[in-house]
């Protein structure tokens, strides 16, 4: 029977359309398509399969063109590896950032399977002087002025990947999501999945690669999903790239009441971007960590589930605190980052609930 306790799906923005995953209802490593967080910037492309192409352009011996038959007749590959939209976490700034205002449901997990984006490239051939290559989407639209900067009339939503992430193991070009033909809000017939990246590397609706010779200086490059970086002195304009180390607390939900003295299962999930996730603390006290229970498969970019039991020893306010750590050491840290630009929002967000003496009668959904 279906569970008419689901929570929906948040849709954000009807037109293009935008729609959250309610995170309260993780309970899988693999989010269903139809489930899965939508994030478009132009109308949907509706395009025919029939007469779709992939062009590859640019720098290469032999410029090409693919149909999706060519595409899937070449050796196949699959990468499990969590999405997250750069925006996820927004509306936790203060004051608020310009933008969609996602709460945790810009992200999920799932299986892309497609070919190596490095295969392509090499039926290609591509020059010695290639430095990226351009992924363009067939959606195009004017960005106004409402926006952060307008753009020149209408354009594509075009990002490029430095060489050495276009020939690695973790840059497909994707036609199925969970074994499934790619849905059209997902890129159908073909996109990009970028394993440690944030979502705006994955190109949906693929029509070009283009491989370019010097850093692409595009709308979505230059302009957004772009932060700024301090590793080079006087700080600079970067892209946004790999996603930053993160955990979030899916149960129990912000306001829940739990009974003292009966365990609670505090259940999220955590990644991180090249690096991979190591470990995931949980505080509920604001003073002490305690080291979460991993759950389900261990990929190299797939994210984990963690669990943590908690007996609240008294009645009373608490805020239950994750905390990710990838691993090289980085941590999730405690408060914002500065210059992130409204993106990439990883600080610990407290989750509030109530702790109230066991009534007498049945245990609640979420006390095991
Ligand atoms: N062509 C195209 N690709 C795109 C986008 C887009 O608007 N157009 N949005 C990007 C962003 S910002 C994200 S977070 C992911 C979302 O993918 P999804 O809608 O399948 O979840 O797609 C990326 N690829
Ligand atoms: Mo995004």
């Amino acid at each position: 029977m279906p569970n008419t306790d689901q929570p929906a799906p948040i849709v954000r923005q009807k037109s293009p359309l935008n729609v959250e995953y309610p995170f309260s209802a993780l309970s899988r490593w693999l989010i269903p398509a139809d489930q899965f967080y939508v994030r478009n910037h132009f109308p949907t492309p509706n395009l025919d399969e029939r007469i779709w192409r992939l062009a590859v352009t640019g720098a290469v011996r032999n410029e090409l063109t693919l149909d999706l038959p060519a595409l899937q007749a070449m050796p196949g590959t699959e990468l499990a590896a969590v999405m997250e939209c750069a925006g996820n976490g927004r509306v936790f700034y203060e004051p608020p950032k310009e933008g969609l205002q996602w709460q945790t449901g810009a992200v999920g997990n799932a299986l892309w399977s497609g070919v190596l984006l490095r295969e392509v490239l090499a039926r290609a051939g591509v020059s010695a002087k290639a430095v990226e290559v351009v992924l363009i989407g067939a959606d195009r639209g004017v960005i106004d002025a409402g926006k952060k900067t307008a753009s020149p009339g209408p354009i594509a939503f075009a990002r490029s990947l430095p060489l050495a992430k276009a020939m690695s193991d973790s840059a497909l070009l994707a036609y199925a999501m969970n074994d499934e033909p790619l849905g059209i809000e997902h890129g159908f017939p073909l996109r990009a999945a970028v394993g440690g990246w944030y979502g705006m590397a994955w190109v949906k609706w693929l029509v070009e690669i283009r491989v370019v010779e010097r850093p692409f200086t595009g709308y979505w490059q230059a302009r957004d999903y772009i932060r700024w970086d301090h590793g080079l002195g006087e700080p600079t304009l970067a892209p946004l790239t790999e996603m930053e180390v993160k955990a979030q607390i899916a149960q129990p939900v912000s306001g829940a009441i739990v009974h003292v003295g009966q365990p609670v299962r505090i259940f999220g999930a955590a990644w991180a971007g090249e690096a991979g996730l190591a470990q995931v603390l949980v505080s509920t006290d604001e003073r002490t960590w305690q080291e979460a229970r991993l759950l389900g498969p261990a990929t190299p970019f797939g994210w984990r589930l963690w669990d943590y039991a908690w007996t609240p020893p008294a009645p009373g306010h608490y805020g239950l605190r994750c905390r990710a750590i990838d691993a090289t050491g980085a941590t999730q840290p405690d408060a914002p980052q500065p210059d992130r630009e409204g993106y990439a929002a990883n600080w610990i967000i407290p989750i509030p609930v109530q702790a109230v003496v066991a009534p007498d009668g049945p245990v609640d959904d979420f006390v095991i």
